[in-house]
């Protein structure tokens, strides 16, 4: 008799229609499902995202077992754990003799070159299929990319839009514009308040993740009595539910603002769901066009959700994929200063910087414009080392992995690329956090001075970021006829800035080492 097929399924693969199950009879398959210490440390997770995948990979096990398939699940605590996808996957194949391993690609490049090495290490077949849970595959991305000198997101998207037929009227985007942008940068207003996003209460499989991950990672990053992430698909879509009925009409207008203590705000929140597989990307664009075709949400929110997902999100993929391993290593800035510890402790007297990271630890989550316009930014205009930011985003959020984090940190926030991704770095002073948020109301720090002691921190570091790159970004169209203001300073003003600068750079304590990454014990 043959063996069975065995299908190993991974912590961010809980997607029913898995191109590896497609066609598969249940008799003679078995799934393989692994927790392994490798992937709970090789950074080390908040709290929250290690239960978050444990918790949704054990519900995931029980929903197939309920369907009649065959799920053999490896659990952490289980004493003769190999401790690594390829070593359970060794494990795995002595205890079925399978004909045939069966596996999507891994979402990181890092698991992909193990997965590579499979089919030379094991006597028996092994297939990677394609994620065919992304619109664009690899292949129609590099070749998109491959005769371009710079790639934008704008025209990537159109395509995806095109393809996908989303907000298509015939051959016409729909309203006649692609892009509603301008329509979503209001400033938060005062009293501007959002529903409360659904919280799911833990139940007894993740409670008994809570303990493991307590004992197991208790010294990991973050906070864990806020735990409220959906874990199963059904609660995944009831959240789904309540963003399309309660908060998408107003996620455009209110897509860049910040407000102190509202952590989500009109934002969806379903990353996490996304990204584990327990929601369908591209069904939660169908149904945001439903909405706006039956009048129950204006086009700019829509567009605006339909952007970030089918733009944004198969954008950075195709991206990463097309420029590792370089990016991980990419330094373009040449920036080499530590990350600084505040950014784990949170103890700054930056209301903005502190309330994010607060969030950060109580969430595992911050909004786009928390993680793009304060924290950074930030890192950007101090010239925080690339690989030591690039750990930290890694580390904290949720909905981390390095397929999407690397690509939004790296290239879209500090600019290590050189400017592959984006067309100018997002650097910004006070003035735009002031715009956007009530935090400066509530700082130590004083927004509208701009040099000296006391002085709102941003200021004299977006003039210092954009003196020492003005090789760089001179001639940059978008950003280049800044200079002329920097000119007309004078050397006096100029030299107050640099000043102020340096000193409040100089106050930075650097992180302790070890907080972001330590070996499997
Ligand atoms: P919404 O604001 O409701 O957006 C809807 C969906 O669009 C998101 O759920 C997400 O799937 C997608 N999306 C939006 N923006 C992006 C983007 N820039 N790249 C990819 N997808 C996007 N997103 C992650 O999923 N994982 C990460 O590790 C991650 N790291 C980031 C790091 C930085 C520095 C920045 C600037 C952005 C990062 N993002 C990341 C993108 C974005 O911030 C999150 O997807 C978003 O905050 C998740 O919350 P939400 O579901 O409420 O999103
Ligand atoms: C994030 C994560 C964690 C913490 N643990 C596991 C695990 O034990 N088993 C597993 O299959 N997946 C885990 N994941 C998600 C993986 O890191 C993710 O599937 C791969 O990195 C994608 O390449
Ligand atoms: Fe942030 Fe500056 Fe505003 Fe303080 S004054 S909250 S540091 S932008």
């Amino acid at each position: 008799m043959p063996g069975p097929v065995l299908v190993p399924i991974l912590g961010d693969q809980l997607t029913r229609t898995l191109a590896s199950l497609g066609g598969r009879t249940k008799a003679d398959t078995v799934i393989l499902m692994m927790e392994v210490c490798d992937e709970a440390t090789y950074v080390r997770h908040h709290k929250q995202k290690i239960v978050l995948v444990f918790s949704a990979m054990r519900h995931f096990a029980e929903e197939l077992r309920e369907a009649g398939w065959t799920v053999d699940y490896v659990r952490l605590d289980d004493p003769n754990n190999a401790g690594s996808f390829t070593g359970e996957l060794a494990r795995a194949i002595e205890r079925h003799d399978p004909r045939l391993v069966s596996v999507v690609e891994a979402g990181e490049w890092r698991v992909r070159q193990d997965m590579d090495q499979w089919a030379d290490k094991f006597a028996c077949e092994v297939e990677i299929l394609r994620d065919d849970r992304f619109v664009c595959s690899q292949a129609e991305f590099d070749d998109w990319a491959k005769d371009r000198k710079e790639l934008r997101m704008e025209f990537f998207y159109r395509e995806m839009r095109r393809k996908t037929g989303l907000l298509m009227d015939g051959n016409e985007p729909a309203g006649g514009q692609w892009n509603y942008d301008s329509e979503n940068r209001k400033p938060p207003k005062e009293g501007l308040a959002a529903p409360e996003r659904p919280k799911f209460e833990p139940d007894g499989i993740t409670h008994e993740v809570i303990d493991l991950v307590q004992s197991r990672f208790g010294d990991h990053f973050g906070s864990l009595e806020r735990f409220g992430w959906p874990v199963t698909r059904v609660e995944a879509e009831r959240a789904a539910d309540a963003f399309f009925a309660e908060r998408i009409e107003c996620f455009g207008p209110y897509q860049d603002a910040m407000i102190a203590g509202q952590d989500d705000l009109f934002h969806s929140m379903l990353s996490t769901s996304i990204n584990l597989g327990l929601l369908d990307p591209l069904d939660l664009c169908r149904r945001a066009e439903q909405a706006y075709r039956d009048g129950k949400a204006p086009l700019n929110s829509v567009e605006g959700f339909i952007r970030q997902i089918i733009g944004w999100r198969e954008y950075v993929r195709g991206f990463y994929f097309n420029q590792m391993p370089g990016l991980a290593e990419a330094n373009a800035l040449d920036a080499h200063r530590p990350l600084p510890e505040f950014y784990w402790t949170g103890e700054t007297e930056m209301a903005c910087l502190a309330d994010c990271i607060r969030s950060t630890r109580d969430n595992a989550h911050a909004h786009h414009i928390q993680r793009l316009m304060v924290l950074g930014n930030f890192a950007l205009l101090a010239g925080i080392e690339p690989q030591a930011v690039e750990d930290w985003f890694l580390v904290v959020y949720a909905d981390a992995y390095d397929w999407v984090e690397l690509p939004n940190v790296a290239a879209m926030i500090l600019y290590a690329d050189g400017g592959k991704l984006a067309s100018k770095p997002y650097a910004a002073s006070g003035n735009y956090i002031n715009k956007m948020s009530n935090y400066c109301s509530g700082c130590r720090y004083k927004v509208s001075q701009k040099t000296g002691e006391g002085a709102c921190p941003f200021n004299p570091l977006y003039w210092h970021f954009l003196a020492r790159h003005r090789d760089r970004f001179e001639k940059n169209p978008r950003i280049g006829r800044i200079y002329a203001s920097w000119d007309r300073m004078g050397e006096v003003k100029q030299r107050e800035y640099l000043e102020s600068a340096a000193a409040f750079l100089d106050t930075l304590e650097p992180a302790a080492e070890g907080w972001a990454r330590q070996p499997c014990a």
